[in-house]
């Protein structure tokens, strides 16, 4: 092998690598999580990712540190890729102060400016216009950043996906509208909510670019996202992604599932993202299986020490608890 190709394969191993390791720690952690809310050490809501980790993990790939995140109550994966610590992010979790957002969000309200990391929304379809807004002002700096909104079809039944599609598009914002199309509304199906089903079409209207991606295939989505960004970068103009995924758990930790057949939840699971990224890497020799082994293991290392750190970590003292709630004396 030439000495660019062999750079080549070897930069190729190392994005497997780290593609992989980001599916994974986003599953490990959840289902680390699943389990510490039924310890009780996790309350409130909990609305897991699992089976939709290949739309965070590929769309996220090509954004960089100037770019603006949002995203909706099922965010934990997106924090974690974004490059939120698990530490910090279960510390949110347990409602603890040492949490990314001070232990005053958990789970639904995951925030870092840092990482420009605007949540963590609960109000369906309500990330949608802080991304305009995020937008705008990039657009009015020049700052050449773009935001990736990421948002469920939930939303696009709602009046603030058409306000900000519109804004979007009639001021030229860099907006990468990002749909995480899992096929229910917490009970209700798809079809059952909206009269037109293809959410790509939905952008139509507003002279909105769209594509479709198959959002249980880490790859594809990665390659689509990476095109996307790219163009909205360059052209400063709005994008819609609609990436068709599923989700394996319920709606979140209180839902008995009923408004969905067993088998079709068992048909998606056969597709899982992880799954099958493993084995077309493996065939195709990029990577191991000592590397996924090595990543298990490192992963699993990882969500020990952020629930070691969670528990360990200060509760906010409740003289503080007014804080960020009515204003402080001068
Ligand atoms: C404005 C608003 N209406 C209703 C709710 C209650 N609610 C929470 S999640 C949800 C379903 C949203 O589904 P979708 O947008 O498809 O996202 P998914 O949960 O499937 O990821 C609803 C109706 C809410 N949080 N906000």
């Amino acid at each position: 092998m030439s000495p660019a190709a062999t750079a080549a394969d070897a930069a190729a191993r190392a994005h497997a690598r780290q593609v992989l390791a980001h599916l994974v720690l986003v599953r490990r952690f959840e289902e680390r999580c699943a389990i510490e809310y039924q310890a009780t050490r996790i309350r409130g809501f909990l609305h897991l990712y699992i089976g939709e980790e290949a739309v965070a993990v590929g769309c996220l790939a090509p954004l960089e540190g100037r770019d603006n995140v949002i995203a909706t109550y099922r965010e934990h994966g997106h924090a974690l890729v974004r490059g939120l610590s698990p530490a910090s992010v279960m510390a949110e979790m347990f409602g603890k102060a040492s949490g990314c957002s001070g232990g005053r969000g958990g789970s639904m309200h995951l925030f870092s400016a840092q990482h420009r990391f605007y949540g963590g929304q609960a109000i369906v379809g309500g990330g949608l216009p802080v991304a305009v807004g995020l937008a705008l002002a990039d657009r009015m700096r020049d700052t050449g950043a773009v935001t990736m909104a990421f948002f469920g079809e939930g939303a696009v039944v709602e009046g603030e996906f058409h306000e900000a599609l519109n804004l979007a598009a009639l001021w030229e914002l860099p907006v990468v509208f990002v749909c995480e199309n899992n096929g229910y509304a917490m009970g209700t199906a798809l079809g059952r909510a909206h009269a037109q089903p293809d959410v790509w079409r939905r952008a139509a209207g507003y002279g909105v670019e769209t594509e479709v991606v198959d959002g249980m295939d880490v790859i594809a989505v990665e390659a689509a996202a990476r095109r996307i960004v790219e163009r909205v970068r360059a052209e400063r103009r709005p994008y819609l992604l609609e990436a068709r995924t599923y989700r394996f758990r319920a709606h979140s930790m209180f839902d008995p599932e009923l408004y969905r057949d067993k088998a079709e939840v068992a048909a998606w699971r056969e597709r899982c993202p992880i799954a099958t990224y493993v084995a077309r890497m493996t065939a195709a020799g990029t990577l191991t299986a000592d590397d996924v082994a090595a990543i298990e293991a490192a992963v699993a290392a990882r969500v020990d020490e952020a629930v070691a750190f969670a528990e360990a970590a200060p509760w906010e003292p409740v003289a503080a608890l007014t804080r960020h709630v009515t204003a402080e004396a001068p």
